[in-house]
């Protein structure tokens, strides 16, 4: 029998957490707050699984804040987000891309100090193809609990965020996860249950050879975007002296994902048509959570005119520009955008 170190096993999310707070000071209520979140993740995983056999696909019939339409399952993920995560007894409130207001904890729950931004289904216009989707979170921490919740008290710019991750569910469910040391990811067992520490010391190359873009939006792409990428697109014989490959998913977690796994660039950028929006994504569901890890991973993150973590923001569905992965990318195309401005 070849010999096996039997301590030598994937650690599962919980101990992963508890080490963390025993070794380095990692607060027990985050610790608390992020197992509460990664068994929302593990309900959604298990709701997603069963697809049209569980009559989950669709849509709900209703609309939400921003006047999309709702998926059956952008309703239930955000109920399992708010049911999972409200009795953690640390959180203060919570703000969700699918709801109108601030989230208070009801009063028979414990209240803390964290404030929980999550996008419980980003990419749901995949679901009914079944192709990949994924949840987003945000934390931030407050000074004291807050006596009120108001929006003028939490939304703080994403340089604040004391945790970020997501969960993809792909052909296997993992969640990704920074605390501010790094990027790490988990993937679900599904025997067990449980998250199991499988990628550690997740880096993006500064440099890419794939990028990733909306490309039936060209005819409202400002000059810089149109010039980075028909440069991109020229190979070898352009100015990049090289060929790129590219990918477009329309889920920005699974975009984000293959970015950390295996390098790139990813751009929802301004154009013609968004600009009255300020851009697609959201700022605090969407590109500062993504902005955080990315740039744990030794990446960046930028509207092309500034790095995203430092956009002050002034209302909760707040959109803006996303340009992230590789950091040389990211930072000819900031250079693309200064010599057009
Ligand atoms: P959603 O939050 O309504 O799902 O929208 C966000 C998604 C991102 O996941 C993705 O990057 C983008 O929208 C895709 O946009 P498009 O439909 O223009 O390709
Ligand atoms: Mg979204």
């Amino acid at each position: 029998r070849p010999e096996r170190d039997v301590t030598d096993t994937a650690l599962t999310l919980d101990q992963h957490l508890l080490h963390a707070a025993r070794e380095t000071g990692l607060d027990t209520d985050l610790v608390i707050l992020l197992n509460s979140i990664a068994t929302a993740c593990k309900a959604i995983s298990a709701s997603l699984r069963d697809g049209a056999l569980a009559g989950v696909l669709g849509s709900h019939g209703s609309q939400n804040v921003q006047g999309e339409t709702q998926k059956k399952l952008d309703v239930i993920a955000n109920d399992i987000f708010l049911e999972h995560c409200a009795h953690s007894g640390v959180l203060a409130c919570m703000v969700s891309e699918e709801l109108d207001e601030v989230q208070e904890i009801p009063a028979r729950f414990a209240r803390g100090r964290y404030v929980l931004f999550f996008d419980p289904l980003d990419g749901s216009s995949n679901i009914d193809v079944n192709v990949s989707v994924g949840s987003i979170f945000s934390i931030l921490r407050l000074e004291d609990v807050p006596e009120t919740t108001d929006y003028a008290t939490v939304l703080r710019a994403g340089v604040e965020q004391v945790a970020a991750g997501y969960a993809l569910y792909g052909p296997s469910t993992m969640l990704m996860l920074s605390t501010g040391d790094g990027v790490r990811g988990f993937t679900l067992d599904t025997g067990l249950g449980e998250f199991r520490l499988t990628h550690d010391d997740i880096a993006i190359p500064a440099a890419a050879g794939e990028f990733a873009i909306n490309a039936s939006r060209a005819q409202w792409w400002e000059p810089p975007v149109r010039r980075y990428v028909e440069e991109c697109v020229q190979g070898e014989s352009g100015p990049r002296g090289k060929t790129f490959n590219m990918r477009w998913v329309a889920s920005m977690v699974a975009e984000v994902h293959r970015i950390l796994i295996r390098g790139g660039v990813f751009l929802y950028p301004m154009d013609e048509k968004n600009r009255t929006q300020g851009g697609k994504l959201r700022l605090f569901y969407e590109a500062n959570p993504m902005a955080f890890l990315v740039e744990q991973a030794g990446g960046a993150a930028s509207t092309g005119r500034t790095r995203i973590m430092e956009v002050e923001p002034d209302q909760p569905h707040q959109r803006v520009p996303v340009i992230l992965g590789a950091r040389d990318e990211v930072a000819l195309i900031d250079g693309y955008h200064a010599e057009f401005d």
